[in-house]
């Protein structure tokens, strides 16, 4: 029988994660098929330890797992070396980028099919298709490319799996390839923080987010009792001190949340998240207590907008408001638990004035939140359009004249990279200035305000750059912030939202 091989190209510069995404892939064919994994965050060389495996002769099926940004421009590289060195391989893609942007993944002649959301079911029937010689067009979550007309061909979309129905996580297997301490890296939570991703999809449909599209409003979590078990494992056998929930909305059920922090609660553990802010407002204040109890000393929420008008273009769902945003903050600080608030600045709007005014709205605004709850942390992003079609936003983005890059290497021009980060929108209604304006109020307030993830600059240093900052930020003085630039970068202040969180 061929064996598998997966693939997690670098996404991170030091802090290395539990490859979840891989993981579950290889969970899903453990038992059955003889699987490797290998981490481009953990390997000088990965291609050439792709080429290692893949020379045994024992390896056909290479899955690769896939997001934007950084990651793709190392899984393009190893995929066309593979095809051009291996080209009986069949190269497999899963993850958001190639779910989202299936055609130039499939158009680049390097992928063969394309897992089109969970891959959990729809991986192991792939092989076992591919290994029998039988069929694969009724294996539901695939994209691949028709071999007659070349069409690009998707099938229909599988119902979300009952997480709890998942065979366990190969964690000791992945042990054998790379020392599992290896991925419990130092944070601002702790010593040896371990990633977890506990539940699929979302809820809600914000126009602007590419879980939309995967999962369409769907939603399916583990147990809280399962969740624990796992952490428990890992804390216990691998002595994690501290949880990341990847989760793209770990708190969608209040009974789950406050159930996992009475069985946690006990572990000494600490914490973090990511939630809406009008789901959260809605619980109880036993619950809030009992979630800060347990550790979750942060959360992360996507506020996006404090103005109303553009939360509904959003489609946040209807329930989030500006005052909400605001309230909830301040909320918090009874509870100490740190609102991490994420802001999308830069939407579109029919006149140049508008969109500036929108901007202008959110700096004040941002600085509103600051002002009641000075310890909440802001994230800014500048709007990067995703394909969700059928949302009044995505219908505003084409109208303008915005097109995605045709090709899988135009993804990865250093242009096309921004985008991704989220930092260079290449959208036609904002002006080069609009952008500079985002980034420059970015600057200051991070210097006023800086995040407390950040463990490696000291006090001293944050003070000195607080003290600079502050000028700018009372005179509402923006422009070109030279000096508080450079200091960060000397002292190298950290992005969370890039580098980690
Ligand atoms: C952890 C994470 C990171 C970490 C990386 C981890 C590390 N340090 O080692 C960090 C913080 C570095 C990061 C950075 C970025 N990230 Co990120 N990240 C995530 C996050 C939170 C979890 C990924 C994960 O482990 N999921 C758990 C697994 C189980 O789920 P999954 O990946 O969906 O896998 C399933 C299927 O997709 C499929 N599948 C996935 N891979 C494969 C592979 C094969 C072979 C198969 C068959 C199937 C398959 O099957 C799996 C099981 O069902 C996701 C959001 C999320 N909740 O998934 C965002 C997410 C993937 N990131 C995203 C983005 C945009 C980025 C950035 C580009 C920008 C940014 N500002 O966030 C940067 C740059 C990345 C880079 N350097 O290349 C977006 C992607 C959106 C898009 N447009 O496609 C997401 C979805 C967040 C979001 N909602 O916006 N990220
Ligand atoms: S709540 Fe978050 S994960 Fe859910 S659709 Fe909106 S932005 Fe995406």
């Amino acid at each position: 029988m061929n064996k598998v091989l997966l693939f997690n190209p670098k996404s991170a510069e030091k802090k290395y994660r539990i490859p979840n995404s891989i993981l579950n892939i290889a969970a899903s064919v453990d038992g059955k098929y003889n699987w490797a994994i290998i981490d481009g965050n953990c390997e000088a060389n990965p291609i050439q330890k792709i080429e290692s495996y893949l020379n045994t002769g024992e390896y056909k099926y290479l899955g690769f797992t896939v997001m934007p940004g950084p990651q793709l421009r190392q899984a393009i590289i190893a995929a066309k070396i593979v095809k051009e060195r291996f080209p009986h391989t069949k190269m497999i893609w899963g993850g958001y980028f190639p779910s989202n942007h299936s055609d130039s993944v499939l158009y680049s002649g390097y992928v063969d099919f394309i897992i089109n959301g969970p891959g959990d079911h729809a991986f192991p029937l792939l092989i076992d298709a591919l290994e029998n010689d039988q069929p694969f067009e009724f294996i539901k979550n695939l994209i691949y490319k028709d071999s007659r007309d070349g069409k690009i061909f998707k099938t229909a979309k599988e119902d979300l799996i009952d997480q709890d129905s998942l065979p366990p996580l190969p964690y000791d297997k992945l042990n054998n390839f790379y020392n599992l301490t290896k991925f419990l890296g130092k944070t601002y939570l702790g010593q040896k923080t371990m990633a977890y991703h506990s539940s699929i999809g979302c809820p809600f449909t914000c126009s602007f987010c590419a879980v939309v599209p995967i999962y369409e409003a769907r939603w399916k979590a583990k147990s809280a009792q399962n969740v624990y078990k796992d952490v428990k494992y890992i804390k216990d056998k691998w002595g994690a001190d501290s949880i990341e929930f990847h989760d793209n909305n770990f708190f969608v059920s209040e009974k789950r949340a406050v159930e996992f922090s009475r069985l946690i609660a006990p572990e000494n553990m600490t914490w973090w998240g990511m939630a809406r802010i009008d789901t959260m407002s809605k619980f109880k204040d036993s619950s809030l207590q009992a979630i800060r109890d347990a550790g979750c000393k942060c959360i992360f929420f996507g506020a996006e907008s404090g103005n109303n008008a553009i939360l509904e273009q959003m489609d946040k769902g209807g329930t989030q408001t500006g005052d909400q945003i605001i309230e909830f903050a301040e909320r918090l600080k009874k509870f100490d638990i740190i609102p991490e608030y994420s802001f999308v600045l830069g939407t579109p709007a029919p006149t140049p004035e508008q969109v500036q005014a929108q901007i202008d709205f959110e700096i004040d605004f941002i600085k509103q939140v600051k002002a009641v709850n000075p310890k909440t942390e802001i994230i800014i992003y500048t709007y990067s359009p995703v394909p969700t079609p059928g949302s009044e936003l995505y219908k505003q983005v084409l109208e303008s004249g915005f097109k995605f890059p045709q090709t899988l290497e135009d993804w990865i021009s250093p242009a096309w990279e921004n985008f991704d980060l989220r930092k260079n929108p290449l959208t036609p209604w904002l002006t080069p200035e609009m952008i500079d304006k985002i980034r420059n109020f970015e600057t200051v307030l991070n210097g006023v305000y800086p995040t407390v993830t950040d463990i490696r600059m000291s006090e001293l240093k944050k003070r000195t750059i607080r003290l600079l900052s502050g000028i700018r930020y009372r005179a509402n003085l923006y422009q070109y912030p030279y000096e508080i630039k450079l200091l960060q970068r000397f002292w190298k202040y950290r992005q969370p939202e890039i580098q980690g969180f």
